[in-house]
């Protein structure tokens, strides 16, 4: 963990809000190894945490004022706001999903008595795909936690991360992120079935090979509208389904299954989505099971055809994460490459030996510039620990 991020942040804190931080908070961001749009489809993910995240430094205030600070939207200033006023800030501000993580808690019957302070910054590149968002959401959990002394079992706060999203925000997001954020160990996987929220810790041992993020460096433009659409699309063909079969989520099918009543499903787009959903925790569930027995040629070919899955049959992935991935999975030394979180632009990952790093990155940026006329970028993903309180400022400086 950066204690010089925390330093500035405390100075930054001093400056704006003329007294001390009393705490300091760190909230990951996550990248998906296979389980793509499964989450709201009833069907299993495999995220983990990963190590760069939100930075956060505050302290309770007296009154009921909440008053908040980012280094990433300077322009914005300090939003400010009662901690009970329900009312929206203007679209597209990110004080919308603190609220929003406050109504939430509120919902789940926590009483805010008092305010805080928070000064926060994030080193997850913004619309990348990493769960920036729901960082924060998490972030502002585990901070209103330790403020307002309350108990609040880990899964609670996660939900809060989510109904912020679908109730205030209005994006009809699953689980996934939110519960990578909030329940990721370091070097640890979290298989988790959406259905029954089951989960399992599962370590990962790469062996030679390290996991890199290769940034689109695109705008996730419409992102929004496009994901509540693929949610409609696959409850519509929930819907078709349920002529014949007793079913709530994709989920519950297996392949053979599916086939067998797909023919329910008359609209082709229709059909298309669902076969991701279901194929894709087929894929899922398989790829832990490589995962579990060292076999990381199998599961890097899981991580491929989950990526032609989600470009022929869902229509997430677009020119920019197509070059990323195809391009990725020629590379001698890569095992596997594919689009992460929900696409639209955003991130793909490669799993790739860590000698054929360098090729990775020049073969990709080179022929990444020439289609699409601007860089992407590279980081190598370290799988970090979830959102939590890092200390007293006392004790992390
Ligand atoms: C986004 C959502 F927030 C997740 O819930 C998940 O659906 C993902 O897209 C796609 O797998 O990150």
């Amino acid at each position: 963990m950066d204690k010089t991020v925390f330093q500035k942040l405390a100075t930054i804190f001093e400056e704006k809000f003329r007294t001390t931080a009393t705490d300091a908070f760190f909230s990951p961001g996550r990248i998906n190894l296979i389980g793509e749009h499964t989450d709201y489809n009833g069907g299993h993910v495999f995220p983990a945490a990963i190590t760069i995240g939100t930075y956060g430094v505050g302290r309770p205030r007296q009154d009921k004022l909440v008053r908040l600070y980012s280094t990433n939207f300077d322009d914005t200033g300090i939003i400010e706001f009662d901690v009970d006023d329900e009312s929206k800030l203007a679209h597209g501000a990110w004080g919308n999903f603190v609220k929003g993580v406050l109504q939430a808690m509120r919902g789940y019957g926590n009483h805010f008595t008092h305010g805080f302070e928070l000064v926060i910054e994030g080193n997850i590149p913004n619309a990348s795909g990493l769960s920036s968002s729901s960082s924060l959401e998490l972030m502002i959990g585990v901070a209103v936690q330790r403020f307002f002394d309350l108990k609040i079992p880990r899964l609670q706060l996660v939900a809060s991360g989510q109904r912020a999203e679908n109730d205030f925000i209005g994006v009809n997001t699953g689980i996934m992120d939110q519960f990578a954020i909030g329940f990721g160990e370091t070097q640890k996987a979290i298989y988790l079935d959406t259905n029954t929220m089951i989960y399992e810790m599962v370590p990962v041992d790469l062996k030679d090979n390290v996991i890199v993020i290769m940034n689109t460096n695109k705008r996730r433009e419409l992102a929004d509208s496009k994901y509540n659409e693929r949610v409609r699309e696959t409850q519509e063909a929930v819907f078709d389904l349920q002529q014949e079969l007793n079913i709530q989520t994709l989920g519950q099918l297996d392949e053979a299954k599916f086939n067998k009543y797909a023919h329910l499903i008359k609209n082709e787009t229709i059909l298309k989505r669902a076969r991701h959903a279901v194929l894709e925790n087929e894929r899922t569930k398989e790829a832990v099971k490589y995962l579990n027995a060292g076999d990381l040629v199998n599961f890097g070919k899981l991580l491929n055809a989950s990526h032609q899955s989600l470009k022929d049959d869902y229509a997430v992935t677009g020119l920019e994460l197509d070059t990323l991935a195809e391009t990725a999975q020629k590379v001698p030394g890569v095992l596997g490459a594919r689009m992460t979180g929900a696409g639209f632009g955003g991130c793909a990952i490669a799993l790739v030996d860590r000698k054929q790093v360098a090729e990775l990155e020049a073969t990709v940026k080179h022929a990444y510039q020439e289609k699409i006329g601007y860089a992407p970028s590279f980081y190598v993903a370290e799988i970090g620990q979830g959102a939590h309180w890092v200390g007293t400022i006392k004790e992390v400086l």
